[in-house]
């Protein structure tokens, strides 16, 4: 009796060792909601591939690719369902899951004061009731989205404009008479080179991933707000990762966040490229440069206060911690 239970055990764990490796490994789904080929996609790609190296044993990533293989618009719900497990993507193009998603453009400190002062961890809990996510990281800080337009702009009246935007833009362009058409990434060229619009709204990085350069006369000073590109997760995956899975996968997103101060030499480059690339800045006097900020963040605010009168207070009160 006593025999055969130990032969039983000896035999079950022959049979599990092999296995037993492997079952502390997972493979998490990626994709990337802006495009295959941009600076933010390529910058996920390398970090997908350094987790793969020091991962094995514990976690890899599987990259999928960006709106080729879910379109940006559908990449929230991807990642809120789990179709997806992890994404490289902004509020802004899940605004159709939760309208809060659209205020961290409106943060005011880094990243990293914000997981000291309680911000994120405010946002993971909005992000989970709302959209099933786990935030991760936000690897893009420190980058100020610009009005680029065709036309010269001696005020910032938008009025007879027709401009690409996505919702970061809507309120604060739509206040400056623009009329607008909300577009992926992928579709702004077309867009500029078929005359479909006068202009666009866009960080300063960036414009020359997909040659909008080649359709940009003019870019308006001042920026406004600060662009968020995020990982998230689906929640339900993270849960079920196990601990040392989840320190891994943190510690990583931790690693690529604090490789944020990257992007204020990246802003740096990036204007000194559109200059030689004949791009003119359009400079309001002092008082309306004022105006023009101080609108942008007015309309944003109240965009967020409006469209979500539960957690829009909580997330100004908590924004305006220093
Ligand atoms: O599409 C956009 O202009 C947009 O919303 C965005 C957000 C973050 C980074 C870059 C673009």
């Amino acid at each position: 009796m006593l025999r055969r239970t130990f032969v039983r055990a000896a035999l079950a764990a022959a049979v599990a060792a092999p296995f037993a490796a492997h079952a502390q490994e997972t493979t998490l789904r990626m994709v990337s909601a802006f495009p295959e080929n941009s600076f933010y996609a390529k910058r996920i790609e390398d970090w997908a591939r350094r987790v793969n190296e020091e991962g094995k044993g514990i976690l890899q990533i599987n990259y999928i690719g960006g709106p080729k293989a879910i379109p940006t618009f559908e990449v929230g719900n991807a990642v809120k369902t789990g179709v997806v497990d992890l994404a490289l993507n902004t509020g802004a193009f899940y605004t159709n899951l939760f309208p809060e998603a659209d205020a961290l453009k409106l943060t005011q400190v880094p990243v990293a004061r914000q997981r000291e002062n309680g911000t994120i961890a405010l946002i993971n809990e909005i992000w989970g009731r709302k959209g099933n996510m786990h935030y991760l990281a936000r690897v893009v800080e420190n980058q100020p989205f610009h009005l680029y337009i065709n036309k010269p702009l001696a005020k910032p009246d938008l009025t007879g404009m027709k401009i690409r935007i996505s919702p970061v833009y809507r309120d604060f362009f739509q206040s400056l008479g623009a009329t607008v058409v909300t577009t992926a990434p992928g579709e702004v060229y077309t867009a500029l080179e078929r005359g479909v619009v006068d202009g666009y709204g866009w960080p300063i990085g960036g414009i020359f991933d997909l040659n909008w350069h080649e359709k940009t006369k003019f870019r308006v000073d001042p920026g406004f707000y600060d662009a968020e590109v995020s990982l998230v997760m689906n929640l339900d995956r993270w849960k079920k990762l196990t601990p040392a899975q989840r320190e891994f996968l943190s510690r990583q997103a931790l690693a690529l966040e604090s490789r944020n101060s990257i992007w204020a030499a990246y802003t740096a480059e990036e204007i000194k490229r559109q200059t030689a690339a004949g791009i003119q800045t359009i400079k309001f006097d002092d008082a309306t440069a004022k105006m023009y900020a101080a609108k942008a963040k007015e309309t944003g605010w109240a965009g967020v206060l409006k469209a979500s009168p539960e957690w829009g207070p909580k997330l100004k009160a908590q924004f305006e911690k220093p």
